[in-house]
């Protein structure tokens, strides 16, 4: 049996995307985000300029990840999706997998969050596991698993929506590291520590990185908005990701690709 075939063929009724009716092997072989040193997140709720995108594009950025903590709708990502096709966009696309109704077949990665510290059992698995059902309801066979992630966050800036939605409360490093702990027991394979809308303690992340241990993929998000920044975090962490950067001063997205690259990565 094809691996295509092994995981369910074609998609149904052919479709790859919008505007497009070809017959595809679905899924594709996951494509090697562990090699990612630099990802550029987008939010569909977000507005963004052509030029913005263009320069996206143009920045050296290794993946888009496509997703938010708020007003976030399949419309929103395909209208999204469309328009970075139509700028020629040949990254890989990731989708982050907040809901149910977001699983759009044809991107190439799907990461599906759950907020590891929270006083809330619903945002560690509840809510995950009803959009699991309703994903199993509707796709059963055809759902990709290979390109399914986990990505457990740490939700680290308590001003961010994400935590407030959540009641994810700040933590030292030590505590923090507590996480990276049961990221290296529970043997995941992908931790996001997320510090959204501010830069974070590098020595909080370098405690949860050495807990961790070598197993997890560290990704670090917040606040990098200069080379220096994506530097020092990216010697710290496996993947950085960027974000509103993007929409304040798309020109400056470059600088923190080739900043990312030339750090030593973390040891
Ligand atoms: C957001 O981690 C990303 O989910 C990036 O954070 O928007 O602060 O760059 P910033």
């Amino acid at each position: 049996m094809s691996r295509a075939a092994s995981h369910g063929g074609t998609l149904p009724g052919g479709a790859a995307g919008p505007g497009d009716t070809r017959d595809i092997a679905w899924p594709p072989p996951p494509p090697p985000w562990q090699s990612w040193r630099h990802v550029t997140k987008l939010d569909p709720d977000r507005q963004l300029p052509d030029r913005a995108i263009e320069l996206v594009l143009a920045s050296g950025t290794d993946a888009l990840v496509l997703g938010g903590s708020s007003g976030v709708t399949r419309q929103k990502v395909l209208d999204l999706w469309d328009r970075l096709r139509s700028a020629g966009c040949r990254l890989p696309l990731v989708l982050e997998l907040t809901d149910g109704d977001l699983a759009i077949p044809g991107f190439d990665l799907y990461w599906v969050p759950a907020v590891l510290n929270t006083p809330s059992g619903a945002w560690i698995f509840g809510h995950q596991a009803r959009a699991m059902s309703q994903m199993l309801t509707t796709f059963g066979d055809y759902i990709p698993w290979s390109i399914l992630l986990p990505a457990p966050y740490v939700v680290l800036n308590p001003a961010a929506t994400a935590a407030r939605i959540t009641g994810a409360t700040a933590l030292t490093p030590s505590q923090a590291a507590g996480y990276g702990g049961l990221a290296r027991l529970w043997r995941l394979p992908l931790l996001y520590l997320e510090y959204s809308g501010t830069y974070g303690d590098p020595e909080l992340v370098r405690q949860v990185r050495r807990a961790a241990g070598p197993g997890t993929h560290l990704v670090y998000g917040g606040g990098i908005d200069s080379p220096g920044r994506a530097a020092e975090m990216a010697a710290l962490a496996d993947t950085v990701v960027v974000g509103n950067l993007v929409y304040h001063a798309p020109e400056q997205l470059a600088a923190t690709v080739a900043a990312t690259r030339q750090a030593p990565p973390p040891p």
